[in-house]
């Protein structure tokens, strides 16, 4: 029986790829090359929708790649790449432009924060559209589950929509994603900010573990992560919201559950949790830390890596949209 198909994408708009992000999304991708048709993209393109220095850009592509490999994806076991390189995700993005209605689009909450941010004026129609292309670089590949953290369920779920309303109208090509979430690491909090989840752009830089970071800045982040009152060291979001994500992110890293967690802490302090927490995280990314930066030594293989990807992602890519411009009525270059 072939595999079911899963694409996912990431931005390159950091240094490096943060607790969240590996959580949330990433460590899924490592786990689901093993049992799936994966398509993994750099969504170079998204992260233009704020203005980016063009050599930071060029680094940020690069070691997001080194990162996505250090981390554990087999560019034998999936096909990595780089949006840009698929030209075909602007030409459906496009046709996809053409389905959405403006109010809809205007109700993406992301776009809503990001855009309230910044205000009117500074804000590009690029953010406007962003969930657009991402509809497009799921459904040009019939993904059937795409893997990311919570923040990204509504982006699915106008993707679903676009697919559907495609297919109805016009003719049925598209696969219908669903959005592969794990329940227990869907959102990763900020440190400093336990009601908000960590985020490159939104965190103050004390908030968020960076995993290319120094083990000892790490280990003194979390160290200084906001606790809350009382002593007890127990799982409950609602009370305790930095004990809870401190649970969390041990059990993700170290496979504990967190009910055994609960019995290990009873009766230590919030300082031996943060201390435990510092070690399993500093000891799990030292590794990746030191293989991104041996991969990055040699940047003409990474290159390569991204035009195997990039040729196999072409191919499945083209012929979506060969079928998509006929079923529309657009009619073939001779
Ligand atoms: P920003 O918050 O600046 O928009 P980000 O930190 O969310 O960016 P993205 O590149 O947008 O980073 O996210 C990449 C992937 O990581 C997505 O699948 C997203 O859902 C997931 N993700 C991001 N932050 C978290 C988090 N705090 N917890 C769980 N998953 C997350
Ligand atoms: N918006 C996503 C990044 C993204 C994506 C995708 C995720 C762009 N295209 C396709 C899954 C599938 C984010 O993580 N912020």
């Amino acid at each position: 029986m072939s595999k079911e198909r899963i694409l996912s994408g990431i931005q390159p708009t950091g240094g490096s790829f943060h607790l969240g992000n590996y959580l949330g999304a990433l460590k899924q991708w490592v786990d689901l090359q093993e049992s799936h048709d994966a398509f993994y993209c750099v969504v170079d393109l998204h992260a233009i929708t704020v203005q980016v220095d063009p050599k930071i850009l060029r680094e940020r592509s690069l070691t997001s790649t080194a990162q996505l490999l250090a981390l554990g994806l087999d560019p034998a076991k999936c096909s990595l790449f780089m949006q840009s390189h698929v030209p075909a995700h602007n030409q459906l993005g496009w046709v996809m432009e053409c389905l959405t209605g403006f109010g809809e689009a205007g109700r993406m909450t992301q776009f809503k924060d990001k855009s309230q941010k910044s205000g009117a004026d500074r804000t590009v129609v690029g953010l406007f559209t962003y969930p657009i292309l991402q509809a497009a670089d799921i459904l040009l590949y019939q993904a059937k589950y795409v893997p990311v953290g919570e923040d990204q369920r509504q982006h699915i779920e106008l993707t679903r929509d676009l697919g559907q309303r495609f297919n109805s109208t016009y003719k049925d090509i598209f696969t219908i994603p669903e959005a592969y979430i794990t329940k227990a690491a869907a959102k990763i909090n900020d440190l400093q900010d336990p009601s908000a989840k960590m985020s490159k752009t939104n965190s103050s830089p004390a908030g968020v573990v960076d995993i290319l970071d120094a083990p000892e800045v790490n280990a003194k982040k979390i160290k200084s992560a906001v606790t809350d009152t009382g002593r007890e060291i127990k799982f409950d979001s609602a009370e305790k919201p930095g004990v809870s994500n401190l649970l969390t992110i041990h059990s993700a890293l170290s496979g504990k559950s967190i009910a055994d967690l609960e019995s290990e802490f009873a009766g230590k302090g919030y300082g031996d949790l943060k201390g435990a927490v510092a070690e399993v995280v500093v000891e799990y990314f030292r590794p990746v830390r030191e293989r991104t930066m041996e991969l990055l030594k040699d940047p003409a293989e990474l290159t390569k890596i991204l035009k195997v990807g990039a040729d196999k992602a072409n191919t499945v890519a083209e012929d979506t949209l060969k079928k998509v411009y006929d079923a529309m009525g657009l009619i073939p270059r001779a």
